[in-house]
């Protein structure tokens, strides 16, 4: 299907590929011996449930206290190969961890501290070692380095900073700067935070490697505070109180080690590429299904979907549901209490969670998305159970200052009848001849395909998303803040990419009478501005994307059509790291 001049012959693939596996997968540590899917599960299952205390992520300030205003901070954070106990039981697990030594390393690594408007100066270093703990596939677009190492590269998920800071995928390097990818400049990373307060993450971003150095631990939060506005809102507060909840799912071997598939689904096309990977086991700030102590009282809860491919449909039991306060980097205008939540890959919630009003002393935190999304099979015993929550019997109801007001926070407004310019963005799938998946497109092009979505610096555009393929896609923009507006079912769905997959031409093909069937709500907690919108199947939607700095609609105070650019992509990392990816180049 699709355009197959974008297509290298599989046959030269095969060869290349036969050769490349013998001599980078195979040049792996010590290869495990191959394992079942039921053995997998075993291991996960043997793990009981609920022994780990939660961890709590060590915090870094990214600035600077001092009397008067804070001043800017300076930090230093290595990537390093390291151990790390996901279990009380389990033998401790070879891990790539970001920390300040290999001694402090963690997974998730730090959280970084930002306070609004004071820049935070990092220097990002890889210690890691020649090989990589994990296999990985060299027939997708990869940063493969001439002289051995890993490639890393940093990316501050939801951060509004200059090109040369946003952690382009072709901005590797590796240990000691031995090597450096075509578009690294520089070692140290200048986040302005001159946008709005909120939650961040930041994670590796190497070409083709993102899916394989997030699965080894590359993964950590980073928080953005205004403290005036935190003040004024007076939500629970404090270490104990405010705390994160790092979600990703992992499977492991007997020995503890992290188990990544060697063998890709089209093993004569991509040796080792999945197109999505599930773990067995749930893993909260790095512990494999851990409890929390609380107080009776309200608790925020700054949850990150961490994971490569899993979807996350959380609920609480006992009566309980989620005060939903913020999504990815932006406050709600007011609170929105519901249920359940549906958390796609990278995207954040900001919740609050009162458990003065349960009706047991113990809760569970559980999911039940189908995985993949929507349509796939239905978690089971093991990932449909996430962490759990001990309400401590000896504690009398203290005395809870916080509060969860009516109004939190408004942007400036801005209509889709400002924008400037409306593009279509369509999501494509291909598949080999045995129907397995092979590469995903977006626009039918490729990463290394000269930019054609080039917004002006400023400026507001409708972006009309369009999913061809079986799956929901997390479609993230660096740098962008965005919001759904309308989800439109495809009528005629078939005719539609049957057209597509000849012309790639939205227009050419009446999108807009096909883009006519039911629509489909966008959740209250979802209506305001974010940086993960999940594309549904089947259907179009429709996004408002905003260049500029959405709190009060004012330009970035920096030059952002300077190389080497931004990028926008799927968040499956798996999908990410094999073409879901293009370049996203601002202009003056
Ligand atoms: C690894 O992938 C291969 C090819 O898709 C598949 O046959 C095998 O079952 C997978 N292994 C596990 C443990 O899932
Ligand atoms: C987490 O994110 C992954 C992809 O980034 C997504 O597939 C998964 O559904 C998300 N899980 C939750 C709980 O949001
Ligand atoms: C996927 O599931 C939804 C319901 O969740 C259903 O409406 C839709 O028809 C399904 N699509 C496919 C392709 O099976
Ligand atoms: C698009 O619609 C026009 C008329 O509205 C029709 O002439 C044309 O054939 C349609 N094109 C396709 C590809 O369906
Ligand atoms: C939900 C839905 O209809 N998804 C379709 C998206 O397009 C692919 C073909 O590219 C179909 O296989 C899916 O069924
Ligand atoms: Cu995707």
């Amino acid at each position: 299907m699709g355009s197959s001049k974008v297509l290298i012959p599989p046959k030269v693939i095969s060869v290349l590929s036969l050769f490349m596996v013998l001599s980078i997968i195979g040049a792996a540590e010590a290869r495990p011996p191959p394992v079942t899917e039921a053995t997998l599960h075993q291991i996960a299952a043997s793990l009981q449930m609920y022994v780990d205390e939660l961890p709590q992520i060590p915090k870094l300030l990214g600035y600077t206290p001092s009397y008067g205003a804070p001043k800017p901070g300076k930090l230093t954070i290595g990537m390093y190969k390291t151990s790390w106990k996901f279990h009380r039981d389990f033998p401790p697990t070879t891990v790539f961890a970001y920390g300040t030594s290999a001694a402090t390393a963690t997974v998730p690594g730090p959280q970084i501290e930002a306070i609004q408007g004071v820049p935070t100066y990092v220097t990002w270093l890889n210690y890691l070692p020649d090989h990589h703990i994990l296999p990985w596939d060299p027939t997708i677009a990869t940063a493969i380095p001439k002289n051995g190492g890993v490639p890393t590269v940093v990316h501050l998920h939801g951060g509004i900073h200059p090109p040369q800071s946003d952690g382009n995928a072709l901005a590797w390097f590796t240990a000691n700067f031995r090597e450096n990818g075509p578009k690294w400049t520089q070692s140290t990373y200048m986040y302005p935070n001159v946008q709005h307060a909120g939650n961040l993450w930041y994670h590796d971003h190497a070409l083709g490697l993102t899916r394989v150095n997030l699965l080894a631990g590359l993964i950590a939060p980073f928080v953005i505070k205004d403290p005036a506005l935190e003040a004024k809102l007076n939500l629970p507060s404090g270490p104990e109180f405010d705390r994160h909840l790092m979600i990703f799912d992992r499977s492991f071997y007997m020995d503890g080690s992290l188990y990544m598939n060697y063998t890709g689904d089209n093993p004569t096309i991509h040796p080792q590429w999945q197109p999505e990977y599930f773990g067995d086991a749930m893993i909260v700030n790095g512990k494999a299904w851990p409890c929390l102590k609380v107080q009776p009282r309200k608790y925020r809860f700054r949850i990150i979907n961490a994971s490569n491919a899993r979807y996350l449909s959380l609920s609480l039991t006992n009566g309980l549901a989620f005060i939903i306060v913020g999504s990815d980097t932006s406050y709600l205008p007011s609170p929105v209490t519901s249920s359940n939540i549906l958390i796609a890959p990278a995207e954040i919630f900001d919740v609050v969670v009162d458990f003065s009003l349960a009706k047991a002393s113990e809760i569970m935190l559980t999911n039940d998305a189908p995985y993949p999304y929507p349509n796939g099979t239905s978690p089971d015993q093991l990932t449909s159970k996430v962490m759990k929550f001990i309400i401590k019997p000896e504690a009398p109801a203290p005395y809870d200052k916080s509060s969860v007001p009516q109004g939190l926070k408004t942007y400036a407004t801005s209509s889709i009848t400002e924008a400037t310019t409306k593009r279509y963005i369509v999501m494509y799938e291909y598949q080999s001849s045995t129907g397995n998946p092979t590469h995903l497109l977006i626009n039918g092009k490729r990463l290394v395909d000269p930019a054609t979505e080039t917004p002006k610096s400023g400026s507001t555009e409708v972006w009309e998303v369009i999913n061809l393929t079986g799956d929901n896609h997390p479609l993230h923009l660096h740098l962008a803040e965005f919001q759904a507006i309308k989800v439109q079912q495809l009528v005629d769905l078939a005719g539609f990419t049957t057209c597509m997959k000849v012309k790639n031409d939205a227009i050419a093909c009446n999108v807009t009478s096909h883009a006519t069937g039911s629509l489909l709500d966008i959740p209250a907690y979802e209506k305001t501005w974010k940086n993960v919108v999940k594309i549904e199947p089947g259907y179009q939607t429709t996004v408002v994307v905003k260049f500029n700095l959405v709190e009060n609609d004012t330009p970035y105070p920096f030059d952002a059509t300077v190389e080497p650019n931004y990028l926008y992509h799927c968040h499956i990392l798996d999908h990410e790291d094999n073409e879901m990816i293009r370049p996203l180049k601002l202009v003056k």
